[in-house]
Parts: C-alpha cells; structure tokens; sequence
C-alpha cells in the first residue's frame, strides 16, 4: 500500500458533531483516513496534546474592496488571507462589490484578478449589489451565478449603495430564478440619517456617537421588512451581522413561522461594547462599524440566539481602515463620526477569539466552535462537503491548536495592514499553530509558507440553503390568488 503523504499523530480531532482521539492521514490534497493506529506517513505531524480541527470558514470579509466613497480597504488578498491563515481560517468568502453605474461582470473579473495574484487561503466571492438595474439582473447575473457567485449581497442602508423596498424585491426575485442566496445589511435608513443630522446639529461629534446614531430599533424594524419581502416570494435570506437582542428575536420569530432565514453575527458584538467607542480624540474610531457595538445585555442575547440556532455562523466581517489619512482620517484630522470610514480588522482574531471564550473558558464545546466558525458557514454558502468539516475525501484544510497557548493581542504583533487591532491588550487561551490548506503545512513556526496567488477560487453552486422552502406566499399562491400567475 502506498504510504500517506502526512498522517497527523495522536491529536484530539474534533467535527461539528464528534471529538475522537485519532490519528488523521492525508494524501495529495484531501483527507483519506481518519483513525487509530495509522500506518506512517512520508511526513508526520506529532499531534499529542493538541486539537485536530477544520480549517475556519470565514463567510463576511472585505478584502481589497473599494468603499462607496473610493476608499481602499487596508488589506490586499495577500496581507489578509495571510492574517486569516496565521489566525486558522483556510477559507475566505469575500466581496465583488458593484458601485452604481459599473458592470457587475467587470467588477467579478477585477475582483477575481486581485484574488488570483494574492490569495494564500481558498476563497469565494459574494457579490455586492449596488445598481440592480435590468441589464445586471437579466444579462449579467445569470452567468455569473452558474460560474459560482451563488451569494449577493445588498444594503438598506448607506446612501450610496441602499436599495429601496422596490429594488430589494428585484433582487430577491432575481435570487430566487437563479437559486442563489441573499444576504442583506439590514438597518433602517431614515432612523440613520435623521439620528446622525440631530447629533452633528448638537455638535456632537466624536466616534462615540456614531453608536447613537445607529438607533437599536432601526436593526429590528430593517430585519422584519427584509424577512416580510423575502417571504412574499418565498426567497431565502441571510441577515448579516446581527447586533441587537431586538434583532436577534425577529429572526428567531420568522424561523418559527418557517421563514427560511439564516443569521450571523461577529466577535465585535460578542465580546465589545459601545463603551469601546468612548475614548479620547478620535481613537474610538479604531472601534466604529457597522452596526455599532451595542450593550452587555445583547452580548448575552446573541449567545442564547447562537445556543438556540437562530444564528447559525460567527463570521469576522473584517474591513480593515488604517488608522491614517489612508482610512479612518481620509477627512481629515477632525472628522466627525460621519465622515470616519466603518470597519474593524478581524480575519485574524476571530477563531482564537471564540475558541478561548467557548473552549477554553469552557462556554460552548469544541462541536459547536467548529459549527458555527467552519462546518455551518460551508455549508450555508455551498462549500460543504469539500470544506468546514474533516471527512475523508474534504480538503485537507486542518488548524492544529495548541489549547494552551496565551497570546496578547497587540497593535505590533498582529497581522495585516490596518496597523492596529481592536482587540489589542486582550488575552486569549488557544491558538491554532500549524495550518494545513489542502495538505500543504502554511503555517508553522509563526512562518507563513505558501505563495501569493497559491489560493484556489471555490465556484460555488447555489446550495440548500438557497432553496425556496415551497411554501408560496397568498399572493403567490395560485390556489387562492385568483390563478394568477405572477
Ligand atoms: N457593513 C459590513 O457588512 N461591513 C463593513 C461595514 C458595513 O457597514
Ligand atoms: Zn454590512
Ligand atoms: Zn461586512
């Protein structure tokens, strides 16, 4: 028989539903024994001691995307998928993201061609929609849903890349046609703007503010028009970064009305507060985005929703700004909360982040971290069986942590480009220290060994979760609308 390219030895492997004491063999890029005893290796890794776990899934990064203003994001494909590699993340769904006026074909292409020459993870893209207009949605979308974009995402708010409830049903039924999944930035526009006037009519200016003026409601009140358009169709959704308890019980409502709607949120509003914002000067900006960190109370609302299976993923949703005029201060060195670009870097920090709260301080267990951060987002966004679990015949794509090392988080030790960290001074327990994509060790030794532009592009078929659930809205529903056909 011929011998395993590498057998990892003696670890603890852990799946979304087992932990097993085995040793785990690979062979060319894939998975090909899982087991005791395993006949040795042309290479092998000693994992005494040490957890066997998925490579993460990290289904909601920016990377190298231009802002509706023109601004770059700090990161290239290179810098992030590195930063992600180092933090245990061997997947990373990104964005497309069309800008009004531009061909959504030539902005996949360019995205496509930044991620060829540096990505060192796999990687997908999400396209964002910005200008649904008839061409895109009849001439562009089809192709470049069949090639593999099988996710679009859109926006309520922001004045340059909202959709109104009308253009938002256009895109919902575009989705539905071409069986593609819709995730959706869901807060409400007006409460936004008419917030943000009121506080810089008062002079209040500062970072801090801009939690304010992203009033609580505006998510629940977003949340429930998306869900009630979605199921006029019966298109399933995903509601991106969940940030409030408000929010996170309209989802659980809709679910339990068979609403097919999918939800996630991110370590920023795990484990950060509004408080964060209120520093001096300007340096709570490092902390804006958007939504804003909100209350200890909707810290403990969102672990319920995700114990529950409301939420069902824990993405980064990293979009990383230089604290420089190349991005937080692009305005200037006074801008108020207005002119200060959202975001936080997080591709890195988000696996150790959750591991040590949910493992190490012994909040969750290994199953359900390797679900919500590998297994549940491949399999939402149609990359599962190849990705998010070890089974024979997946990738190869393992992070072998070493659930006793502490690591600080600070602005000098962390990577990628923004310069600085939010979660900097915080300590965690866990972290992932040799990194396997497809069979080749990436990791080791705090080394990154793969080259720019070693990352594949994962096509994606529209999955199961972009399946209609069947059950047609009155409206739609021939048998009592009057046999309209709509
Ligand atoms: N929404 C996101 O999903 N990411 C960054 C900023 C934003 O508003
Ligand atoms: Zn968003
Ligand atoms: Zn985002």
């Amino acid at each position: 028989m011929q011998a395993f390219d590498l057998v990892i030895r003696g670890g603890t492997v852990a799946t979304a539903t087992d932990v097993m004491q085995a040793d785990l063999a690979i062979s060319g890029e894939t998975i090909a024994a899982i087991g005791c005893d395993l006949p040795a290796g042309q290479r092998e890794i000693d994992a005494r001691g040490k957890l066997v776990l998925p490579g993460g899934v990290d289904s909601h990064a920016h990377v190298e995307q231009l802002s509706a203003s023109g601004l770059m994001n700090a990161d290239t494909f290179e810098s992030a998928t590195a930063a992600a590699a180092f933090g245990g993340t061997t997947t990373v769904i990104s964005f497309a993201a069309q800008h009004v006026g531009m061909s959504l074909s030539k902005v996949v292409e360019n995205y496509h061609r930044l991620a060829e020459r540096g990505a060192v993870v796999d990687y997908a893209f999400h396209m964002i929609l910005a200008d649904p207009t008839e061409t895109v949605l009849k001439q562009e979308l089809p192709p470049l849903i069949k090639d593999g974009h099988s996710s679009l995402k859109v926006f309520m708010t922001y004045d340059r890349l909202k959709l109104d409830d009308e253009r938002l049903l256009d895109v919902l039924a575009a989705a539905r046609e071409n069986h593609a999944l819709v995730m959706v930035h869901a807060e409400n526009h007006g409460m936004i703007t008419w917030m943000s006037k009121r506080l810089l009519a008062r002079g209040l200016r500062a970072p801090k503010y801009h939690a304010l003026s992203h009033p609580r409601g505006g998510e629940a009140e977003a949340f429930t028009r998306v869900i009630a358009c979605a199921a006029l169709i019966d298109q399933p959704i995903m509601i991106y970064h969940v940030s409030t308890a408000e929010g996170a019980a309209v989802i659980r409502r809709a679910r339990g009305e068979g609403r097919k709607v999918f939800a996630e949120t991110c370590p920023q509003y795990l484990f950060m507060t509004k408080a964060d914002l209120d520093r001096p000067g300007l340096e709570g900006a490092k902390w804006m985005c958007s939504p804003p960190l909100r209350e200890a109370s909707d810290q403990a609302a969102l672990w319920q929703a995700l114990a529950l299976g409301d939420l069902q993923t824990v993405s980064s949703d990293h979009a990383p700004y230089a604290f420089d005029e190349t991005g937080k201060l692009a305005a200037g060195s006074d801008p108020s909360f207005k002119q200060i670009a959202n975001g936080l870097p997080g591709l890195e920090a988000r696996l150790p982040l959750l591991f040590s709260a949910m493992v190490s301080e012994g909040g969750f267990d290994l199953p359900r971290f390797v679900a919500w951060t590998a297994t549940q987002p491949a399999k939402i966004y149609g990359l599962h069986p190849r990705k998010g679990s070890i089974a024979i015949g997946a990738d190869a794509d393992i992070a072998i942590w070493d659930p006793r090392k502490r690591v600080t988080f600070g602005d000098d030790t962390v990577r990628g480009r923004a310069g600085y960290t939010p979660w900097t001074g915080r300590t965690v327990q866990g972290w992932p220290v040799s990194v396997l994509r497809r069979g080749e060790v990436i990791v080791e030794d705090s080394r990154l060994g793969a080259a720019p532009g070693s990352g594949r592009f994962l096509a994606r078929p529209g999955g199961v979760a972009a399946e209609p659930t069947g059950r047609a809205s009155p409206e739609f529903d021939q048998r009592i609308n009057f046999q309209t056909r709509l």
